[in-house]
């Protein structure tokens, strides 16, 4: 049984969590589970820690802390080792198992510190000492909550990283991380003396394309796009969205030969796929232009060699779409249609 009958319901009232002294006001205050089969102890804990504002349930045994683990969550619990029925040093490993975002600290005697040194490579962060001195119980707790509040800060900073980087219809990066990738990317390359190959590649005629079949369709098409160039290209083949139906696609260590036959896959699948539109519908198939240049053959930096592949892809569009154009060495651009090289 639950001993705090009036908290007793399916999911605990608290949603949020966080470091004290960190909440704003009017917020939840954090979850704290204590265990204990002495009554004594559960009282005393709870007295002190709900006084420090948290909120405090307890349970007399690890079975009943498990049960109540798993129908609702806490940020921390606080559990002896010995208790009668199952241990504690059981109980940490249960509740990580059930719960691996649950801090545990345990509590136990001077005579046995051993045990708490287990249960600390079992997962738990932190162990108190008996008899308690309450302004060290106070400090773990705040401790532990602080570093969970550090974690979440973290992880939400590392979301916003990505978000910004990433473009949000079609789930490629996007132009700004274009940009930085390829700036370290060529240091790199440079340094090791090795080859890059850059991809712009321009869908053709896209706007009759959105006028004849509707700007979401266009959308969809500009997702299936994506998808095709993920399937032609490897893992490490960077795929970004440069602009609007503009796409850029960097190849690591691989010299303008190789990229070539990248392109031509690409291009392929590209005239080939069937579209359709939201209903499953079959719309207009699309094609594309690329241009390609390669480091260091076509270009020496980020900025030439960006330039040089938008300007063999408007060679491209000049010459009738549908192409691949390569930058020349001497600054000429040769077509490449059905695999010949003009
Ligand atoms: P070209 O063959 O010379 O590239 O002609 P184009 O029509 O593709 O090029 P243009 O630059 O004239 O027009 C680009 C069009 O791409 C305009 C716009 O309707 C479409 N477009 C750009 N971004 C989006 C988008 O996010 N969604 C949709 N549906 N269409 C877009
Ligand atoms: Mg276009
Ligand atoms: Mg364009």
């Amino acid at each position: 049984m639950v001993e705090d009958t009036k908290q007793d319901q399916k999911i605990f009232p608290f949603p949020a969590s966080g470091a004290p002294g960190e909440k704003e006001e009017g917020s939840t205050p954090s979850r704290l589970l204590i265990i204990d089969d002495d009554e004594a102890v559960r009282l005393l804990l709870k007295d002190l820690l709900e006084e420090s504002g948290y909120a405090v349930r307890t349970a007399k045994s690890g079975e009943e802390a498990l049960q109540m683990i798993r129908i609702s969550t806490y940020d921390i619990i606080i559990t002896d080792l010995r208790l009668t029925g199952m241990h504690g040093l059981e109980l940490v490993k249960e509740v990580k198992d059930i719960d691996p975002g649950i801090d545990i600290v345990v509590m136990t005697g001077y005579a046995s510190v051993h045990s708490a040194v287990e249960s600390m490579k079992a997962g738990a962060i932190d162990y108190i000492t008996k008899p308690f001195n309450s302004d060290h119980i106070k400090m773990v707790v705040q401790k532990s909550l602080e570093r969970r509040e550090y974690q979440r800060l973290a992880q939400e900073r590392e979301f916003y990283k990505v978000l910004s980087s990433i473009d949000g219809l079609t789930e490629l990066y996007n132009y700004r991380y274009m940009h930085q990738y390829l700036k370290l990317e060529l240091e790199r390359e440079r340094r090791y003396k090795r080859h890059l190959s850059l991809l712009m590649i321009d869908i053709d005629n896209f706007k009759t394309y959105n006028d004849l079949y509707g700007h979401m369709v266009g959308d969809l098409v500009l997702r299936r796009l994506a998808s095709i160039l993920r399937n032609a290209t490897r893992g490490c083949d960077v795929l970004c969205r440069y602009g609007g139906e503009e796409f850029a696609i960097m190849l690591p260590e691989t010299n303008r030969e190789e990229a070539l036959i990248v392109c031509e896959r690409i291009r392929k699948s590209v005239e080939m796929t069937q579209m359709i539109d939201e209903k499953g519908n079959t719309v207009g198939n699309i094609s594309v232009t690329i241009g390609l240049a390669s480091f260091p053959e076509d270009a020496d930096n980020k900025d030439d060699l960006i330039d040089n592949a938008d300007k063999a892809l408007y060679q491209g569009k000049r010459a009738g779409k549908n192409c691949i154009f390569l930058f020349g060495a001497e600054g000429k651009h040769s077509q490449m249609r059905e695999g010949i090289v003009e």
